[in-house]
């Protein structure tokens, strides 16, 4: 089922987010019971490289493609989608002239500015009729606007209003230094839950998807309860550290 599928459904999906910009630690991540794999191209090691060879794995997988790109990337937003991604996320989307921006490079003409070229996502999803794709793509691939500063959440009308953004993605550890004035990064600070609780509210009443960095494994279903569908965590080292701890741990209480 294809992610907008199942976020227009209000689903909850969980995204494995993926630093360590290789295949296999991609395939290995597909194959667990995470919905979709998340490549970090800002924060993560991913490179244009890394995500023309490690969306193919997921693709293989059944499991759905997101890619974060680096801030202002929005030429990278298009080379994703062309390599099969089924979302992508864009840092720091704080204002409306970054939502155009981002939105065009996202959507087929007339709504947007994005240009043809589908013979590596075609050989990957097996889609091969041009015209079928050329209709759908615009409502089957998604665009998700990080709103992480002050100046986006003053802009979050203006921004919700742009066609081509289908969804917001909230950063609360940048969200919280802009909330601090740079004083603190601390992305579980009670001080931001009501500018959280408000961008979900604005972002339903407009139609639009609403996703997040989860810090808290159990606040799961309350913001989902909210209305956040869309739910990513990790990376790589922490499901190694966790998963390695938990197992040695188990193997360390059996010696006595
Ligand atoms: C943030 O919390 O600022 C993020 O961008 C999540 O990765
Ligand atoms: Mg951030």
């Amino acid at each position: 089922m294809l992610l907008a599928e199942r976020l227009a459904a209000d689903e909850a999906v969980f995204a494995g987010w993926s630093a360590i910009p290789d295949p296999m630690t991609i395939e290995a991540l597909a194959g667990t019971a995470f919905d979709t794999v998340l490549l970090d191209m800002q924060h993560g090691g991913h490179s244009e490289e890394s995500i023309l060879r490690c969306l193919a794995p997921a693709i293989a997988a059944g499991k759905p493609g997101i890619v974060r790109i680096p801030v202002g990337r929005f030429d990278m937003a298009s080379r994703a989608l062309d390599y099969g991604a089924e979302a992508v996320i864009a840092p720091m989307i704080n204002s409306v002239e970054d939502a155009e921006a981002f939105a065009a490079s996202m959507k087929y003409p007339p709504m947007g500015e994005r240009s043809w070229g589908v013979s590596i996502v075609a050989a990957r999803d097996g889609q091969s009729d041009n015209l079928k794709r050329l209709k759908t793509a615009n409502a089957e691939t998604l665009s998700f606007a990080m709103i992480e500063t002050r100046r986006a959440y003053e802009a979050l009308d203006g921004i919700l209003a742009v066609e081509g953004i289908d969804a917001v993605f909230i950063g609360p550890s940048d969200l919280s230094i802009a909330w601090t004035n740079g004083a603190a990064v601390n992305p579980k600070l009670p001080d931001m839950s009501d500018a959280i609780a408000d961008i979900v509210r604005k972002a339903r009443a407009a139609g639009k998807h609403v996703g997040i960095y989860l810090v808290n494994m159990a606040d799961a279903g309350p913001l989902s309860e909210m209305g956040i569908k869309l739910f990513g965590f990790g990376a790589e080292a922490k499901f190694m550290s966790v998963g390695a701890d938990a197992l040695l741990g188990e193997a360390k209480a059996s010696l006595g």
